[in-house]
């Protein structure tokens, strides 16, 4: 920018020291690029200038038919970005490779190592001829403030009364939520029943931290999950400006509390 901005020299140490890696690019690259990236999860937390920061930090990738992305047991090193091609993703079943799914044409990968420090949980190959754009893992600190998991069939997320401390998006798979009546506690018959389920790009486990209450509900994934996890810090950040909307649709949770249970006792906020 051509702005003068103040120096501050804390800023320096922080921001301005590491020299940061540009790629440059065509006006058509980053057209292509902004377009495989704009339904990124990881990306929409970004404000404008970070934005602009990782779409700097890209580097188009070609691959060939047949060739590893990513080998299961690596460290990791980059991020990808598809821009076309199909991609199997191959997970070691004692100790044989299986095909547990694929990205077609669209999608992301890789971010598991670089955000958990762990070798890459999966062999991620192309089918065919494909693009990729790879973010260098020093550029996806940027993006740390959200972190990712996959949660296998029927592990519970989050438990009915426990404290809250993060808030989901799905971006992959499906959650159930089931709630146990606390008004009919010890009852007969007082089991969990299934209230909603939340799918790709549905958001779970915001009642607990706008109303600073303990989870309402319990929530489980249905098959292999995957979603966005936003620590309380982060979301308070980020989504601090959509909370009216978040509590419009809470209280809509009410009337079907009483509809359910006869009684919106359960949920007070
Ligand atoms: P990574 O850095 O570990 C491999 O490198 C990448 O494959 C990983 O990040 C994810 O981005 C991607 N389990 C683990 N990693 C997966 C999975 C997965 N699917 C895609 N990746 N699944 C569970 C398999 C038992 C499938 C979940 C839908
Ligand atoms: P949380 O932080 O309390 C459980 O953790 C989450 O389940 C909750 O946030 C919501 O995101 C989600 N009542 C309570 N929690 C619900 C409901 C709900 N639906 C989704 N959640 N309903 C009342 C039904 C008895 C609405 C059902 C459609």
């Amino acid at each position: 920018s051509v702005c003068a901005e103040a120096y501050n020299p804390d800023d320096d140490e922080d921001d301005d020291f590491e020299p940061r890696v540009v790629h440059p690019k065509s006006d058509e690259q980053r057209r292509r690029l902004q377009d495989a990236c704009r339904d990124i999860l990881l990306f929409k937390t970004l404000d404008q200038e970070q934005f602009s920061e990782v779409l700097d930090g890209m580097f188009e990738v070609l691959v060939k038919p047949q060739e590893h992305i990513i080998d299961q047991g690596d460290d990791g090193d980059n991020f990808y970005v598809i821009e076309r091609g199909v991609y199997d993703i191959i997970v070691l079943i004692d100790g044989v490779g299986k095909c547990v799914g694929k990205y077609d044409n669209k999608g992301s990968f890789g971010e598991l190592a670089l955000m958990y420090n762990t070798p890459r949980a999966a062999t991620i190959m192309a089918n065919q001829e494909g693009a990729l754009w790879g973010l260098l893992s020093e550029r996806m600190k940027i993006v740390d403030v959200v972190g990712m998991r996959v949660f296998r069939d029927g592990e519970c997320i989050l438990t009915q009364g426990d404290k809250a401390d993060c808030f989901y998006i799905v971006e992959s798979g499906e959650v159930k939520i089931m709630i146990i009546s606390k008004t009919k506690a010890g009852q007969q018959g007082n089991a969990e029943v299934e209230i909603a389920r939340c799918s790709r790009g549905q958001y779970f486990g915001e009642l607990a931290l706008v109303a600073n209450k303990p989870r309402a509900a319990s929530v489980y994934a249905m098959g292999v999950t995957k979603c966005l996890v936003i620590d309380i810090q982060a979301f308070e950040r980020l989504l601090g400006s959509c909370k009216e909307i978040m509590k419009r649709n809470i209280s809509q949770y009410e009337n079907q509390l009483v509809a359910l249970f006869g009684s919106s006792v359960d949920l007070k906020y």
